[in-house]
Order: structure tokens, then sequence, then C-alpha cells
């Protein structure tokens, strides 16, 4: 009897060494060379002291209306939208002229409660202007910069966050791409986008409800009244190029650019020397105009699913 329990007790003994043994092994190897967390925290560390660079907020307000919600709309949220850390659709939104789709559609997309909008192409310069004082009075602080977007612009939101980490969103300054003509300094091509720093933002709304800058509020072309509103109170337009000189925002699509297809309009009014081919387009580059839905999906696949 007792010679059983003894040989029990040393089998007992021998498992316990052997495990104590084993995790011994295993924490002196693995645990140490692979899950110790203050050697990922080190790791860490080191990368972000490599890259200090902290991405800044922005905001993106997107100017659309009922018509094109299943299809453009539709694209810009399935695709670059969601990318801003906040995104708006502006839209007029009257539920009596509107089909059960488009209700059911804008019940699921971000619309802010903006009263007054008028329906019409004619009517973008009061859509943007409701779009600017919206985000004024609720999201000033929270954004250090607010991005006026079409709903056949496509973003590269990346990229533009990048290009502003170099920015100064305190000084009044705004970005896109710059025509030359019509306003001191020039103004940013509306498709192309265009952002205001908070300074700018702020700025605006002084002007808006300053009746000595005479802000128009409504009609007229969209993107060249808020830039003369915005000089009533020393906004000005920044450089938006790259190192090689190659443009950020684009207000014609890639292949227009890439194959030099320039109209006389822009030709007329580009501030920056047009380039075509591989100089057209910055490898940094933030935005293109009069990009259709099937496009806003082909341009993504390729930035973000695509792997070579
Ligand atoms: C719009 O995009 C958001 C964020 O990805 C998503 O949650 C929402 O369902 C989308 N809306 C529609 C109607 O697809
Ligand atoms: C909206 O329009 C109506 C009628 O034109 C006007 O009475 C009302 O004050 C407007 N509301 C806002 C918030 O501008
Ligand atoms: C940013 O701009 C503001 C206003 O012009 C200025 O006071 C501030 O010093 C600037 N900050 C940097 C880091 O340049
Ligand atoms: C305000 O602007 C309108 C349209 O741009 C112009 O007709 C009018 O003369 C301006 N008023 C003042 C006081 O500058
Ligand atoms: C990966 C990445 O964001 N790299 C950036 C680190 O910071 C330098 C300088 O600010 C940028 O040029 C890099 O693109």
């Amino acid at each position: 009897m007792s010679h059983s329990i003894n040989k029990q007790r040393f089998i007992s003994i021998g498992i316990i060494f052997a495990v104590i043994i084993l995790t011994t092994i295993f924490s002196l190897t693995y645990p140490v060379k692979n899950f110790d967390p203050g050697f990922i925290s080190l790791y860490f560390n080191r990368d972000i002291q490599h890259n200090k660079t902290k991405l800044p907020r922005i905001c993106c307000l997107i100017l659309t209306t009922p018509k094109y919600f299943l299809t453009r709309a539709k694209a810009v949220n399935e695709t670059w939208a969601p990318r801003c850390d906040r995104y708006f659709f502006i839209t007029e939104y009257d539920r009596k002229t509107m089909t059960p789709e488009q209700i059911k559609f804008a019940e699921q997309i971000p619309i802010p409660p903006i009263k007054n909008i008028t329906a019409g192409y004619h009517h973008l310069t009061q859509k943007s202007n409701l779009a600017f004082l919206f985000a004024y009075e609720n999201y000033l602080n929270d954004f250090e910069w607010f991005i006026k977007a079409d709903d056949d612009t496509y973003l590269i939101v990346e990229h533009l966050k990048t290009f502003l980490s170099k920015q100064n969103s305190s000084e009044p300054i705004t970005f896109g791409y710059t025509y030359q003509i019509h306003i001191p300094m020039g103004y940013h091509s509306g498709g192309a986008s265009y952002v205001l720093s908070r300074e700018s933002l702020r700025r605006f709304y002084e002007a808006y409800n300053d009746p000595a800058s005479n802000c128009t509020k409504d009609g007229s072309s969209e993107d060249i009244e808020i830039a003369k509103c915005l000089r009533t109170k020393g906004v000005y337009p920044g450089k938006a190029l790259d190192k090689e000189n190659r443009e950020l925002f684009h207000p014609l699509p890639f292949s227009h650019h890439f194959m030099g297809f320039f109209p006389n309009w822009l030709v007329q009014r580009a501030e920056n020397p047009l380039q075509s081919h591989y100089n057209c387009c910055s490898t940094q580059t933030i935005s293109f105009h009069y990009i259709t839905p099937e496009e806003q999906y082909l341009m993504d696949f390729l930035l973000y699913r695509a792997r070579v």
C-alpha cells in the first residue's frame, strides 16, 4: 500500500516539475519576445516619435439634391465620405416631392436639418452659405478644417489630411484649385472642392452677417460668391501645389488633366500653368471633379482594394 502511494506521489511531483519547467521555458522564450506589453509599447512609441505629424480633424460638407440621392450620393456615401471625421449631405428635404426610395435612403445618410434650402442649380450659393453657417453654429470647435465638395467630386481624404497637417488652421486661409479671375487673389473651383480653415469659417460667419460685406445670399456662382464674401474679411487663398509644382485639387476628371483636354474657360482662368501627362497630378492628389458614380467606385477600388 505505502509503496503505491509513494509511487503516486513521485508521479505527481514529476508532473508538477514538468509543468513548472515548461512554463519557465515558454515564458522565457515566447512571451518576452512577442507578447510583453512593455516591449510592444516601446516599439509603438518609437514609431510615433519617428513620425510625429498629428492629422487634423476635417468636416466634409457635400452638396447634393434628392434627384441624385440613389446615384451620386449613394456612391459618395459608399466610398470616400466616411473617411472624413464627420460628413454631412447638404440638401433640400421636401418629402412631398421625394419618392419612397429617396426618403428611405435619406434616413440612412447624415443630413442636417437645415431649413429653407431652395432646390435647383441656381441656388447653390444659398446651399453653400447655409452649409457653412450650419458648420459654424454647431461644429466650429470640433474640427480644424471644413471642406465643401459636390456629389460628383472624388476626394482622397488621407491626402487632404496629410496636406492640411502642414498648414495652420488659425490662419484665415483656404485651399483648392485656384482660378485667377473675377475676385481679388482669385477663387477656388467649387467642383474641385475647397477647404476653409477654422479661422476662415469664423470670418465667413462674420462677413455673412455684416451688411458692409454685402455677401450674396443666393444666386450667381457659388464658388465666386463665397470667395468674394471671404475676401471682405481678409481670408486669402493658399497654394495647393506639391514640391514638383503639380496640382493637388482638380476641376476636371483625371483623364482630361492627364490627356491635356483643357477647355477654353479653364485655359483662360487657371492660376498655375496647366500641365498634362504625369505632371497633371501630384502623387499626393486630393480631388477630381465630374466623377460619375461608376468612376467613384473605380477610383475607390483601385486606391483602396486592389492589391498589385
Ligand atoms: C452610408 O454610409 C454609412 C457609413 O459607412 C453607412 O452606415 C450607411 O448605412 C450608408 N447609408 C446608405 C443608405 O447606404
Ligand atoms: C424659411 O422661409 C420662410 C418663408 O419664406 C420664412 O418665414 C422663415 O423665416 C424661414 N426660416 C428660416 C430659418 O430662415
Ligand atoms: C498660426 O497662425 C496664427 C495666426 O496667424 C499665428 O498666431 C500662429 O503663430 C501660427 N502658428 C504656427 C505654428 O505657425
Ligand atoms: C451689394 O452687392 C450687390 C450684388 O453683388 C450689388 O448690386 C450692390 O450694389 C452691392 N451693395 C453695396 C452697398 O455694395
Ligand atoms: C507614413 C507617414 O505618414 N509618413 C509621414 C511622416 O512624416 C513625414 C514628415 O512630416 C511625412 O513626409 C511622411 O509622409
